[in-house]
């Protein structure tokens, strides 16, 4: 059973980097650590008084479906008393959907015009990358992957002219869990999908080139599981330690969102964590689900409310704008007419299930993404076997952002 640190001790040292020290700890190979202090979510966490679990209420519909997730009221969520404003959510998936976001990960998002990595390793033409799956090198060299808002690594700095319509798919998950957390007004406008091998780490560091901090940050994991470390405003604070699993979500967010973090170390994943990851529902159960999503129509993945959800074509396509950040109030060159910014659907603060609703009412006209399908078709194992490969030495993890304030554009940020 882990032992964990008291929250009596000091954690914070003025002239030490207690930071470095617990990084260089969790990634020395000789002596290799002891993990006794590493939070470990899928255990109980009863014994340890600075943890806090916590549970949500059932949704009145069933977009988690939709989504691949468990219900909101199953999900286990966890505070941390040294960490105010960090969410840890286990694993909120349900069995096998996580299959969906490593195919998206890998084969989606790595396509043109986001960029890569791999675009500096190998100077040629843009369809170099389309089997990366196919091609070991590649493989082994592939690091990290932007969406949305093009990062730029060296200036640390996001550009207007440097978008590519963040991933639909994405913003509505983390929009969803976003709702599901009361966070009414995150938009997800920018993303690094980051591509861990079993002996990569990734040092100390906030992320602070957002214009928005006050917006959270979602960070969701596949694969090989992470020591993830975070401390506080500077380094000087001694960092928490925590197991991230396949599936597990961490939110950032108060003053978590400007906290120092790393990840130290890569672990094999426990067998039975992969297995509760990426085993494919029986056919019963398979069946069940798309029963429920299509119970109020032919060949729709949409849950049945948003089947009465009465919204026009008009309204859709801005409830499409709110939800996946393509907002024209923010994006310069703007996806959408102008005159169509100020009427909407409701707005994410008016009420929890209006803005529920007006995901659905979008996913039915503008998003062409079907989970479940894409999931059944990962149902073979000649098809999931590459990703299966690929997995078993390493660990994919998304973070999404938002870039700018609420209302505000790249010219009138200041
Ligand atoms: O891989 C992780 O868990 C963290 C990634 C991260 O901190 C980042 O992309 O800024």
């Amino acid at each position: 059973m882990a032992t964990f640190m008291s929250d009596t001790c000091d954690r914070s040292s003025p002239e030490v980097d207690l930071f470095k020290v617990d990084f260089k700890y969790y990634k020395s190979r000789k002596p290799p650590p002891k993990y006794d202090n590493c939070i470990n979510f899928t255990f109980s966490t009863t014994d340890n008084h600075l943890v806090t679990p916590f549970k949500l209420l059932s949704p009145k519909d069933d977009l988690h479906l939709k989504l691949g997730l468990k219900t909101p009221a199953e999900w286990e969520c966890f505070k941390h008393q040294q960490c105010p404003g960090l969410i840890f959510i286990r694993n909120p998936f349900l069995p096998g959907y996580q299959r969906y976001w490593v195919k998206q990960c890998l084969e989606e998002f790595t396509k043109k015009p986001n960029k890569t990595n791999l675009d500096s390793v190998y100077s040629s033409s843009s369809d170099t990358f389309n089997n990366i799956l196919g091609n070991k090198e590649l493989c082994k060299k592939l690091r990290w992957v932007t969406l949305g808002y093009q990062y730029d690594w060296t200036n640390k700095l996001y550009y207007a002219n440097e978008y590519v319509p963040f991933p639909p798919d994405l913003a509505e998950l983390t929009t969803y869990l976003a709702r599901k957390l009361e966070f009414m007004n995150f938009t997800p406008e920018a993303g690094i999908v980051n591509f861990y091998h079993m002996d990569s780490t990734l040092g100390g560091h906030t992320d602070h080139s957002e214009y928005d901090m006050t917006a959270p940050l979602f960070s969701i994991s596949f694969g090989q599981t992470a020591v993830f470390l975070i401390g506080g405003p500077t380094k000087t604070t001694k960092p928490v330690a925590m197991f991230v699993n396949s599936g597990d979500v961490i939110v950032m967010s108060g003053s978590a969102r400007l906290a120092y973090h790393a990840v130290p170390r890569i672990i094999p994943a426990r067998s039975e964590l992969m297995v509760e990851s990426f085993t494919l529902p029986g056919e019963g159960d398979f069946a069940d689900i798309n029963t429920t999503l299509n119970a109020d129509g032919k060949d729709s993945c949409l849950p049945p409310k948003a089947k009465v959800a009465k919204t026009s074509a008009e309204q859709n396509s801005i409830c499409f704008k709110n939800i996946s950040s393509i907002k024209s109030t923010k994006t310069e060159g703007t996806f959408f007419p102008s005159e169509t910014i100020k009427v909407g659907c409701p707005q994410p603060h008016e009420e929890i299930t209006k803005s529920n609703q007006c995901l659905i009412s979008c996913s039915s006209k503008n998003i062409t993404f079907n989970i479940h399908e894409e999931v059944r078709k990962l149902g073979t194992d000649i098809s999931w076997q590459p990703f299966e490969d690929f997995l078993k030495t390493s660990r994919i993890n998304m973070n999404v952002r938002q870039v700018l304030p609420e209302g505000k554009t790249f010219t009138n940020i200041l």
